[in-house]
């Protein structure tokens, strides 16, 4: 449910910085030829030559589309560069994306507040940043503007119709003596992250787009306006004139039930169409929470704080098993639970040890069928409990959670017979804290411990009750319900009250086990898509780059110099492209994975949107990460790539390859 925050102040200097067509970018680093060419990152499935998760802007260009599988894009764009998402343990492997964006989001940090939103998008409070270039060298005393804070865009200032010099226009603007302190305060913002966008691209390769304005929520809108490549600023007075023909279904949290309900019960299909209704009538008709959110968004109210949080939310390892590769039976699924435990684990522990946090809570999501039930599929519960360290332990737990929710599942159904197959793996971690600094050894800190659970009611046995899972729990009367469920003759795990049990194995042997059972559907979880049957590249280290080579070779790419960017891009080999890989032989023709629940069924459940971690939806296969992002964001709307010229970052995209 959405929640009415009231704006502490406007004049706060929030930015939403997104990466272009990420994934694509991190593959031409790895591949240089690629530079240029219409490319797409594919997440394997040999079916049609597999989904297509991210597309170059020059492939955009040919009319290539994420929602397309290969062999669709290589109809219309015959010289498309299809690259593969890396596979480890027979599943997609992410892990490379991962550390590119937090590559990213560790220049980002350098001027203010920064929250890593998703894989590739980070907000940032440069409120402080912006105050003191205000008072120590405000932008109407400078005697040059960067290009790029020129080459922005100012809603309600700068149109690239009207034929006018628009970087003067900008250039009025950022540097005008008497204008509003709040437009000031954006000004400074607006150079601010053109100079950090500068940063990234030199110091990473990578390229992105962003949004400045007063709050996450303008921000964010902006950031879709104008890619790639390129940086939008909202000032106060055009809030109402951005929202007012802004289609209500693309509002984040709108896309879905409320959004709906807007459009068919109200008539409302803009934001601006929701003016017409008082404060009090959309309280009446939604709640006062909501009705005093739909009153806030509709004015460009938002006061969501920007969370200083550089790591991830939680971490995912999930895999699908489409068609006739459902799993049938228990050794199969403890095989792939087996694998993804290890990823979780993996992950676990490198987060331990470079960040020095702890996850305290696991999840076992599924997606299930029965045979002969049609009503059955996504009915799978997903389980949680407490989260012991060591691979062993997760995997024992996960399994132990698989065969009480399978328990469930099968009881719920109405089909006794027939056997069932699980098409949707995934285990997740969250509840994530770090360890008290002044803790002289993680390990000491854990002996330490009592086991006290305040949000858990400790059991007799040492289990306990868990509430809530955190990044997937639903809000009202969806919440959480604890189910004792009995499980005869089998060990069981020991839960530790704090969830992390690094020095004890398993102890007791008992029916009396209690778990969550949180009524949610599997397409939250971060299942990916399966096997490669092409070798993944040999990964190589950034420094082995012909690019970064070239970085360090050429110093006019040096930090700090920003003149010959596009030199510099212009000089990577655009002429010997990756030699295709004929996926057409390999192809099965296998049927769409999953059948997803009715649009009935979905409208039923409500995320507390703000607790899942959008990164963790980036690991999910293309035709759940729709559904989910629908619920939890706007679509982005249509990318228009503006003219300009000049050296800037947008250049480097308005090269070749236009049909
Ligand atoms: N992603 C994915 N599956 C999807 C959508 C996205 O695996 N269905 C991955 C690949 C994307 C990355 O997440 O590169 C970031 O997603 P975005 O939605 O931000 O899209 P892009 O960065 O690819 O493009 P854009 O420039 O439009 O933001």
């Amino acid at each position: 449910m959405p929640v009415a925050k009231p704006e502490a102040s406007d004049s706060r200097v929030i930015a939403h910085i997104d990466m272009d067509c990420f994934y694509v970018q991190v593959e031409q680093r790895k591949h240089p030829q690629l530079r240029g060419l219409p490319t797409a990152v594919v997440q394997y499935n040999s079916w049609k030559g597999g989904g297509l998760i991210a597309v170059s802007y020059e492939a955009r260009n040919y009319g290539v589309k994420r929602s397309m599988r290969g062999d669709e894009a290589k109809e219309v764009c015959p010289e498309i560069q299809l690259v593969q998402v890396p596979v480890a343990r027979g599943k997609a492997d992410l892990n490379t994306y991962r550390e590119a964006g937090s590559q990213v989001v560790s220049i980002l940090a350098r001027r203010g507040r920064c929250e890593r939103s998703s894989i590739d998008e980070v907000y940032l409070d440069l409120t402080d940043a912006a105050e003191r270039m205000l008072t120590e060298t405000s932008p109407h005393s400078l005697e040059t503007i960067i290009e790029e804070a020129l080459k922005s865009h100012v809603l309600g200032i700068t149109s690239r119709e009207d034929g006018i010099d628009v970087k003067e226009k900008v250039r009025e603007w950022l540097c005008k003596s008497d204008a509003d302190r709040r437009d000031k305060l954006l000004a400074c913002g607006v150079l601010i992250v053109a100079d950090l966008r500068m940063q990234v691209l030199q110091e990473t390769q990578f390229t992105c787009s962003a949004g400045i304005a007063h709050n996450k929520m303008l921000a964010k809108l902006a950031s879709a306006m104008n890619k790639p490549a390129q940086q939008t600023a909202v000032p106060f007075s055009s809030v109402k004139g951005l929202l007012e023909s802004f289609p209500i279904k693309k509002m984040k949290q709108l896309g879905g039930k409320l959004g709906s309900s807007l459009q068919t019960d109200l008539g409302v299909n803009t934001v601006g169409d929701l003016w017409q209704f008082s404060e009090g009538k959309l309280q009446e008709r939604y709640g006062i929470n909501t009705g005093t959110w739909l009153w806030n968004i509709a004015r460009g109210i938002n006061g969501e704080e920007v969370e200083g949080r550089l790591l991830p939310k939680s971490h995912g390892s999930g895999k699908t098993f489409p068609g006739p590769r459902a799993l049938k039976n228990l050794p199969s699924v403890q095989h792939w639970l087996n694998e993804l435990c290890e990823e979780l684990s993996e992950r676990l522990q490198s987060d331990l040890e470079h960040n020095r946090r702890i996850a305290r809570n696991l999840t076992l999501h599924a997606h299930a069928y029965k045979p002969n039930d049609s009503d059955s599929h996504d009915k799978f519960p997903s389980k949680s409990c407490a989260l012991r360290y060591g691979t062993l332990k997760i995997q024992e737990d996960a399994m132990n959670l698989f065969q009480v929710g399978l328990r469930e599942f099968l009881d719920s159904s109405k089909v006794t017979q027939g056997g069932w197959g699980i098409t949707g793996l995934s285990v997740s971690a969250s509840k994530i804290i770090a360890i008290p600094s002044g803790t002289c050894s993680i390990k000491k800190y854990f002996q330490g411990q009592q086991p006290i659970c305040s949000s858990s009611k400790p059991l007799e046995d040492g289990y306990i009750e868990t509430t809530e899972h955190p990044s997937l729990s639903f809000s009202g009367d969806e919440d959480s319900t604890s189910v004792p469920i009995e499980l005869p003759g089998q060990e069981v795990p020991y839960f530790p009250c704090n969830g992390v049990d690094f020095g004890q194995e398993a102890a007791a042997s008992t029916s009396g086990l209690t778990f969550c059972v949180g009524r949610e559907s599997c397409s939250e979880s971060n299942l990916v898509e399966p096997e490669s049957t092409l070798p993944e590249e040999p990964r190589r280290e950034p420094k082995t780059h012909a690019l970064d080579q070239q970085v360090r070779k050429n110093p006019s790419v040096e930090k700090g110099k920003s003149s010959s960017i596009l030199d510099f891009f212009r000089r990577a080999d655009t002429n010997s492209p990756l030699q295709k890989q004929d996926q057409a032989d390999k192809m099965q023709g296998r049927h769409q994975s999953h059948r997803r629940g009715s649009s009935q069924e979905r409208e039923t459940w409500h995320y507390k949107a703000d607790e899942i971690d959008p990164s963790v939806i980036n690991e999910l296969p293309p035709e759940f990460q729709e559904e989910v992002r629908d619920w939890l964001r706007p679509l982005k709307r249509p990318n228009v790539v503006k003219g300009g010229s000049g050296v800037s970052i947008a250049s480097f995209f308005s090269s070749t390859n236009k049909p």
